[in-house]
């Protein structure tokens, strides 16, 4: 077995093994070094050799296109002297590039430097199976016409302008009616558009309409105010930092062309935050947890048989949110957003339970594919301060979940008297639409959902990643990772600060003990953690380290692999 990060940056964990392997000062060429180290799991009798493989790849679930394999190792860890991969890696080369890198961490939590030095655009690799259809569509397909919906807020500037252009190269024209723009009152100055003079210029595209917010409205009524402005068939909403990848329109069109009452949302792709390296994402869907937070979780087993699988759609009983198309009507019909929710957070389960339990449905389409920058922090607050996402899952709560809703209260220890507004108006639409209860969701749509109290599901034994707090509770299987033949482990030696790791401590060798900073839990999400706590993770500084479980899979997910190829 080897353990292998799937969208480490090319070369990360080349990086890092050298890293490792320099302090065993081992005598012989690091290259053979790197190739013969090898990595024992003990775990428990059964000792399989393993290695640490330094080979960054990307397949998950389903076998994409692309795979970036690194092929040879490096000789050594030298900053590359090529510009271009400079350029991809951010390196700082004068002062300025330094203050376009620093001020981009504070202000957008990425690497705006590696942004501006991407461009308007470039080429990613097609992340979708090969099953997938690449056939160009013609107008004589009749699909349906879509706008789109992109709200920012202090978006990195060229990061925004790279969103829109993808979508204008990636997208047949005579598919896309409008792009409509809605500034939720930024107040970068380099964000102060004159859209006449400059956006629509810069982008050659006349249908780009832009909408600025007279205050801080929050991503939920500014999705609502742009789709209320929306002419095409169906809206497309997306976050305002993303690549869209071939053809990815297509079959969310098709597919809502077919069920004009399903959500269609594309598989995300991730956007390394630090490297802007594009890894495609596996196959799996959206739930959640009694807390109300999203939680990824992967497909009831049996979903992937065969390749033809691989095509879809899969019900999803939750989306993550920011992507996904839907018919405009329908929109409308269903109640657009809960124009009282604020900010951030829960509009996207809230729609989630709203689609299934009024007649719609939420599915996955694994052949449209857009890359998102997934960020370890949020870069804004609201304008109070308020903790919106408490308030707007307190709303869904009430409104949605009936007598369910007492597990989430009681999960987050809500205090009683807290004021989430008046839901009246939503309490109608929930009788208008003669929507279902939320005991007939958690049954149809989401029966693998623990509900506590319950005995487990027989379909429990299906792989569903158990959300985090639970998951504690079955963490039994630990392991080291030891070199082979020696007597030392990867451990984790930075001290604990109030009974916790330090996040981001990297990894370092030690005398193998079962000492709690070498005990290691694989999850089902193929992330690995340490001490209950922390997952191994890929960091774009080319170290291997320990951090907060994002559980976004990317950078905090390795996969055991037999042989340098696979
Ligand atoms: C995820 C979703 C996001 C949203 C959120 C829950 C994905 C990829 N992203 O968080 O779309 O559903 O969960 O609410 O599924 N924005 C504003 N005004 C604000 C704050 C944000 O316009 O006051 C914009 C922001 O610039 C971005 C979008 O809304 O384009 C989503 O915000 P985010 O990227 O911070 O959310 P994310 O991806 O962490
Ligand atoms: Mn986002």
């Amino acid at each position: 077995k080897r353990l292998l990060c799937k969208s480490c940056g090319l070369g990360t964990l080349l990086v890092a093994v050298v890293w490792l392997l320099a302090l065993l000062f081992y005598s012989h060429s690091l290259r053979s070094s790197i190739r013969s180290a090898g990595w024992r799991i003990d775990e428990g009798n059964a000792t399989p050799r393993a290695e640490l493989s330094y080979q960054a790849r990307v397949t998950v679930g389903c076998t994409p296109n692309a795979s970036i394999t690194t092929g040879e190792s490096p000789a050594a860890p030298k900053p590359p002297s090529d510009p271009e991969q400079l350029e991809l890696l951010g390196v700082v080369r004068n002062k300025q590039d330094k203050y376009i890198r620093d001020i981009g961490y504070k202000h957008h939590a990425f690497n705006a430097l590696v942004s501006n030095n991407i461009g308007l655009f470039r080429a990613i690799p097609d992340t979708r199976h090969k099953v997938c259809d690449r056939q160009e569509t013609t107008e004589a397909e009749n699909l349906p016409q879509a706008s789109i919906v992109m709200c920012f807020y202090n978006e990195h500037k060229m990061t925004l302008m790279r969103s829109i252009k993808t979508v204008l190269e990636r997208t047949p024209s005579y598919l896309l009616r409008e792009i409509i723009l809605v500034d939720d009152h930024s107040d970068l100055p380099e964000l102060e558009f004159h859209l006449h003079g400059d956006l629509r210029a810069r982008l050659k595209y006349d249908n780009l309409r832009y909408i600025k917010n007279e205050q801080r409205e929050g991503l939920i009524r500014s999705r609502v105010i742009g789709a209320r402005e929306a002419v095409g068939d169906v809206l497309v909403f997306l976050d305002s930092h993303i690549e869209v990848n071939q053809q990815w329109l297509e079959p969310l069109l098709r597919l809502i062309k077919s069920e004009n009452a399903t959500l269609a949302v594309p598989v995300i792709d991730l956007i390394n935050a630090d490297t802007f390296e594009y890894t495609p994402s596996p196959l799996v869907r959206g739930g959640f947890n009694w807390g109300l937070h999203f939680r990824w979780e992967n497909l009831p087993e049996g979903t992937l048989k065969v390749p033809e699988d691989f095509r879809g759609p899969f019900r999803s009983p939750t989306m993550a949110g920011g992507l996904f198309a839907v018919n405009r009507k329908y929109f409308q019909h269903l109640g657009e957003y809960d124009m009282a929710m604020d900010i951030w957070g829960g509009e996207n389960i809230e729609i989630s339970f709203r689609a299934w339990q009024c007649g719609g449905a939420i599915k996955i389409v694994p052949c449209s594919r857009v890359g998102h920058i997934f960020r370890k922090r949020r870069p804004y607050t609201s304008p109070d301060g308020a903790n919106t996402m408490l308030k707007n899952s307190l709303r869904l709560a009430h409104v949605w979940m009936d007598q369910y809703k007492d597990y989430y209260l009681k999960h987050e220890k809500v205090p009683k008297t807290y004021d989430y507004g008046d839901i009246s108006d939503r309490l109608k639409l929930r009788e208008r639409l003669q929507c279902r209860d939320f005991a007939w969701y958690l049954k149809n749509v989401y029966p693998e959902l623990h509900v506590p109290g319950e005995e487990s599901k027989k379909s429990a034994a299906a792989p569903i990643f158990q959300p985090w707090h639970s998951r504690k509770r079955n963490y039994v299987d630990t392991f080291q990772l030891r070199l082979t033949g020696t007597e030392l482990c990867a451990a984790v030696v930075a001290p604990k600060v109030k009974g916790f790791w330090k996040k981001g401590s990297s990894l370092q060798l030690q005398t193998c003990r079962r000492t709690p900073n070498q005990l290691w839990y694989e999850t089902e999400k193929a992330e690995i953690v340490l001490d209950k706590l922390l997952c191994l993770e890929a960091s774009g500084d080319a170290q291997v380290t320990v951090n907060k479980c994002h559980e976004m899979l990317g950078d905090q997910q390795w996969r055991h692999t037999r042989n340098a190829n696979s």
